[in-house]
């Protein structure tokens, strides 16, 4: 992984693919954590740290792994991707926040409205990055994730409540598409896709017969404040969409 120039690259387009970083073994040790931590968790989870798709079966998404699993935290501390934020904010004390399942599950895995991911967080200033490891196959036919490119530059936009469980908050009007394209993140089992906090993103259904799963961390800097007025209100609307815990997406 070249980091010097993935980080140049994070700073123009605001997301970055590194190939290959975890190995195939890794991967498939990462996959039998991931199948143990939903055996052993998912149903003692309270509503808000894990969302079903339609079905009220299909694991959605599952917060916060790290909390609960060893095996999870060291994954977020990994130098791979703690070095990266660092390299992307050299001068800042980065931090990782939590870490997330987002399963996008073959057949039936539903849209992601466009938003920010400091819609949610109201960190500021916006010094903060998710970072994803592609557990499967992200393609065009599985709903790949798509970054518009160039977007972290128009600062924090408005957001909205979308009703969406899961991604509770959308963009509250579209951004013009020709001065930030929408780019689809393809990986392979083991890339790595990091989007700064301000990148608008979305992906639409997955109506393929692959998942199109991934793990994904927030690194912050720990010296950001979040605007706790707009946040109360959000997390107003969280509790009301779908109760338990709140303060996700
Ligand atoms: O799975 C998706 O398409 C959306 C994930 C997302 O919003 C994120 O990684 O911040």
């Amino acid at each position: 992984m070249d980091v010097n120039k993935l980080t140049e690259q994070f700073h123009l387009d605001g997301f970055i693919i590194a190939k290959k970083v975890f190995t195939v073994d890794e991967v498939n040790r990462i996959d039998e954590a991931l199948t143990a931590h939903i055996t052993n968790f998912a149903a003692t989870l309270c509503a808000g740290d894990i969302f079903y798709e339609p079905d009220g079966k299909t694991i959605k998404s599952m917060f916060r792994l790290d909390r609960r699993d060893k095996f999870f935290a060291d994954l977020t501390q990994d130098p791979r991707q703690l070095g990266l934020a660092k390299a992307i904010y050299p001068s800042e004390p980065m931090e990782s926040t939590y870490m997330t399942y987002f399963g996008k599950a073959a057949g039936d895995g539903t849209p992601a409205p466009p938003h920010q991911d400091n819609g949610f967080a109201l960190w500021e200033p916006p010094l903060g990055m998710n970072i994803s490891i592609a557990i499967d196959p992200h393609t065009l036919n599985n709903a790949a994730m798509r970054c518009n490119r160039g977007s972290h530059r128009l600062g924090l936009l408005d957001h909205t409540s979308s009703g969406v469980p899961g991604f509770s908050q959308k963009l509250a009007a579209s951004i013009d598409e020709s001065l930030y394209p929408a780019v689809a993140c393809l990986m392979e089992p083991g890339d790595l896709m990091v989007h700064h906090i301000n990148t608008v993103h979305f992906s639409g259904a997955n109506r393929s017969t692959q998942s199109r799963r991934m793990l994904t961390t927030g690194y912050w800097s720990s010296r950001v404040k979040r605007d706790e007025v707009r946040y109360a209100v959000i997390q107003a609307e969280r509790l009301r969409l779908h109760g338990g815990v709140a303060d996700v997406k």
